[in-house]
């Protein structure tokens, strides 16, 4: 493709959203910040990138591209995990960015919803609710730059599943934008519509290769009166799922967070942010940060966790804990564990597993898995945290000390996806279980998932987009489309 024959499409691109909002390496532009994924592991090459203003606009830069065959890569905050929102290194394809579509539309206290823009970031949906005197309990560490888009688009997970469900269990209506550049306008917010097929959870989760997700209603809840955080440490990955089940029994709907976090991830949290102060990290395997959302008082939120942990230590659970004194105790016990995925960035690159088996099954997977990295990867250091109340690890693997990190993950990458992916097949777990598919696990999806399931998301794929211009490479191979 020469500029030559591009430039009408960008011209009329330019002509759709401003001069200004059409961003391509001709003009100069630096696009790095929406080519190269969040982990650095691939830098594309855009086309162009363009930034609508509204949902017209992006219906309209669909037909545009759809009219020249122009494939579409839909992003919002470019904090995926899976390289799945930036473009090839082709040179052909426009990056959608939907961060211009920012607006809080409407929050309907009766009707406990808040319907808002796309591209709006998490964060922002948060504080409107919470200004309200809502929750809106979708949270991920990237919540000051992801956007509720992105998080529909992967189905986000986060910290707040064990009680809330993932970002699709929270989600009651969609604005789409068609492959075909149509508008559909499903942003209804019933919690009851059964008049066929549920369009919205096809676009859930489907990593943009489906439509453009231009607004979203969402559900919110009533704040609770008071949220307490505790950190335990454990001596066993067996006790902290004892621990879970003594949590759902004291807490019941109570219980709105449960993470575990090991001892090397911890350690990595001490080294890069040495002004956090990790308790319990040096003498004790795991740790658990976990939380009570109380609709009484805090006392009475108090009192039901100082029980639970009682209970706990009394079964030989928990070792050690700490129930946070007040809200700033409470947000650095959290921050402890959001910052590991920015801890061991700050290591170096790393293979990660976004992973779930059934929570009883977690400890055995994990020491048969152990055992066979340490015999066939000596030295590969394990990263093992997440959200165990959702039966969904990060089962990461650093490089060993002292060895070029590039070189690792070019040569042990796919060896180790092998084996931990064996025994996940095995445990009949998930190869994702919130990060999605992307471009860095399409060749996995179909080593994991049943021919018959494959097909079906063909099918669905084709007579959504039967041109293969949404986020083409991404999720699905598209090859006899
Ligand atoms: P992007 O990265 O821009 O896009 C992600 C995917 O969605 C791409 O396939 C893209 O094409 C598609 N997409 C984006 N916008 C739209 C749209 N409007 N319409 C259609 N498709 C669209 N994820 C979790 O699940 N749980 C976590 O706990 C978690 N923690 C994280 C912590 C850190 C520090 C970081 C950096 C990431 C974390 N993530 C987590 C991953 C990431 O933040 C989520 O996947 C998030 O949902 C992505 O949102 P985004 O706006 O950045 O989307
Ligand atoms: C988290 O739970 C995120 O912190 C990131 O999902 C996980 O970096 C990772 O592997
Ligand atoms: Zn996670």
């Amino acid at each position: 493709m020469t500029a030559a024959s591009t430039q009408p499409l960008i011209a009329e691109l330019r002509r759709i959203v401003g001069q200004d909002y059409v961003l391509t390496q001709d003009d100069g532009a630096d696009l790095r910040a929406w080519e190269l994924d969040w982990r650095g592991r691939e830098r594309g090459k855009a086309l162009a990138v363009v930034r609508p203003a509204s949902t017209q606009e992006v219906a309209q830069v669909v037909r545009a591209c759809a009219a020249t065959r122009t494939p579409i890569i839909p992003q919002g905050g470019n904090t995926g995990m899976v390289v799945g929102s930036t473009p090839d290194t082709s040179g052909t394809q426009v990056v959608l960015s939907l961060t211009r579509l920012n607006k809080v539309r409407q929050l309907d206290a009766g009707n406990m919803t808040i319907t808002v823009d796309a591209g709006c970031v998490l964060q922002t949906l948060q504080e409107e609710c919470e200004k309200a005197g809502f929750l809106f309990p979708l949270s991920l560490a990237s919540e000051g730059s992801c956007t509720i888009g992105g998080n529909l688009g992967t189905n986000a997970g986060g910290t707040q599943v064990v009680r809330y469900g993932n970002t699709r269990e929270l989600c009651l209506g969609l604005e789409v934008v068609t492959a075909q550049g149509e508008i559909w306008d499903g942003l209804l917010g019933l919690r009851k519509d059964n008049t066929g097929y549920d369009l919205r959870h096809l676009f859930i989760g489907s990593e943009g290769t489906l439509g453009i997700i231009t607004g979203a209603t969402m559900k919110i809840y009533p704040m609770p009166k008071s949220q307490l955080t505790a950190f335990a440490a454990l001596p066993s990955l067996e006790a902290a799922v004892q621990l879970l089940g003594l949590a759902h029994e004291h807490l019941s709907a109570g219980l709105t967070g449960f993470e575990v976090m090991g001892q090397f991830a911890l350690s990595l949290v001490n080294k890069h942010f040495p002004q956090q102060r990790v308790p319990f990290w040096q003498e004790s395997p795991w740790c658990v940060v976990l939380e009570n959302s109380d609709n009484e008082s805090e006392e009475h939120a108090r009192a039901q966790f100082e029980r639970l942990l009682e209970a706990a230590m009394e079964a030989g659970c928990v070792t050690d804990a700490v129930i946070a004194e007040n809200l700033a105790q409470a947000k650095a016990l959290w921050h402890i564990r959001e910052s590991i995925p920015l801890a061991q960035a700050q290591e170096g690159l790393n293979i990660k597993h976004d992973i779930s088996i059934n929570v009883s099954r977690i400890p055995a997977f994990v020491a048969e898995t152990n055992a066979l990295l340490e015999q066939k990867f000596p030295g590969a250091r394990l990263v093992t945290y997440g959200h165990l109340g959702d039966g969904n690890l990060h089962y990461n693997v650093q490089a060993p000390e002292g060895v070029d990190q590039k070189r690792f993950l070019a040569e042990q990458e796919a060896p180790m996806n092998a084996v931990v992916y064996e025994v996940v097949d095995r445990y009949r777990g998930s190869i994702s279980a919130e990060h999605g598919i992307g471009s860095l696990k399409i060749d996995k999806l179909p080593e994991h998932k049943s021919p018959v399931a494959l097909g079906l998301m063909r099918n669905i794929k084709r007579a959504l987009d039967p041109l293969n211009l949404m986020n083409p490479g991404k999720l699905l191979h598209t090859e006899n489309h």
